[in-house]
């Protein structure tokens, strides 16, 4: 079903329950947390129950968009003893069982119907009801399509946030997966109230003006190798200390490294206050950061991934520089991929 989702047997699947408990994946992202709220509101107004509970919490970035709302966490809102188990469990954005967490234990114990809606390309076998579109940008496009088929339409809050799962998704629709179905709900979600610039707002202009301040002292000593090829940034405990800031401040700050023209790879490397250095590696095709972090026990997707190595700084840092120069070595060029 991969691609090519049969929405009037979902419509049918969830007609046949009244009560849902809705999960997504371990620590939610925006796509996540929006696609919830958006399948709990549309269950509601088809006058369901449906209760959202997830493994984890939902991170402070994103809270905003769950203000108001009920979002439950295993174990610290709902004791997993006192679980009340609904006809059927809906997960979203995930299908894979280790990313459920904690919640994945219970689903498969309550022999209950268990309903996947999801884009991800990796997928176990989580049973007969699964409905996976691996051409959607956004799980929240497949829940804005499920509005439609059930001919529903989300109110300003809720467009709200699916605007902000799809837009999160795609790179704020620059990535290769946004497709003119994505803008097209996209628009819709705007014709029901959706904010995009407050969504931006919210979602990527938090900053505190320590964080600004860091940015810039790791970024003026970017370094580079390769004939520009691979550039790369480090932080010192002594860096976020003078600028009051903590390794979650540095969250983002490799990207910039592969916006400078002619960058294949860019790692950025931070010391943790264990004295242990956390390594977030990016790279284009055909790179594989996966690969390269998997040498040192890490792991990730091919254009980006992490791992961790012992200190001091430096010693770590000449370490992966080396590691990375041999897998560039081994990787065909990226011109001449581009030409064949
Ligand atoms: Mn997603």
């Amino acid at each position: 079903m991969v691609g090519s989702v049969n929405w009037s047997e979902l419509k049918t699947l969830l007609l046949q329950h009244s009560s849902f408990v809705i999960c997504s994946h371990v620590r939610p992202d925006a796509d996540a947390l929006g696609s919830e709220l958006g399948l709990q509101y549309l269950l509601r107004s088809l006058g369901r129950t449906a209760t959202i509970v997830n493994a984890s919490a939902v991170p402070a970035t994103i809270a905003f968009m769950s203000e108001g709302q009920e979002v439950l966490q295993l174990n610290v809102d709902v004791p997993k003893q006192q679980f009340t188990l609904p006809d059927a469990f809906l997960t979203v954005d995930t299908s894979s069982w280790q990313q459920l967490g904690a919640m994945a234990d219970i689903i498969r114990s309550s022999a209950r119907e268990h309903i996947v809606i999801d884009h991800h390309l990796v997928s176990d076998e989580m049973g007969p009801h699964m409905f996976r579109d691996t051409t959607a940008a956004a799980a929240a496009e497949m829940v804005c399509r499920l509005f439609e088929e059930f001919e529903r339409e989300p109110d300003a809050t809720i467009a709200d946030v699916l605007y902000a799962g799809i837009a999160t998704d795609t790179g704020w629709f620059r990535f290769p997966s946004t497709r003119s179905e994505t803008m097209r709900l996209a628009g819709r979600l705007i014709d029901f109230g959706a904010r995009p610039h407050e969504m931006y707002r919210l979602i990527h202009e938090q900053m505190s003006l320590q964080r600004v301040l860091l940015s810039g002292k790791v970024l003026s000593a970017v370094r580079t190798a390769a004939d520009g090829r691979l550039n790369w940034l480090q932080v010192s405990a002594a860096d976020m200390e003078e600028t009051g800031t903590s390794p979650a401040d540095t969250e983002g700050l490799v990207n910039r490294c592969l916006t400078v023209a002619g960058a294949e790879m860019a790692f950025i490397a931070v010391e943790l206050p264990t004295t242990q250095i956390k390594f977030s590696l990016r790279c284009r095709e055909p790179h594989n950061v996966a690969a390269l972090a998997a040498q040192f026990s890490g792991g990730g997707h091919q254009l980006a991934s992490g791992c961790t190595l012992p200190g001091p700084l430096d010693k770590a840092v000449q370490t992966m520089l080396n590691a990375a120069l041999g897998t560039m070595e081994a990787a065909p060029e990226v011109r001449s991929a581009a030409d064949s």
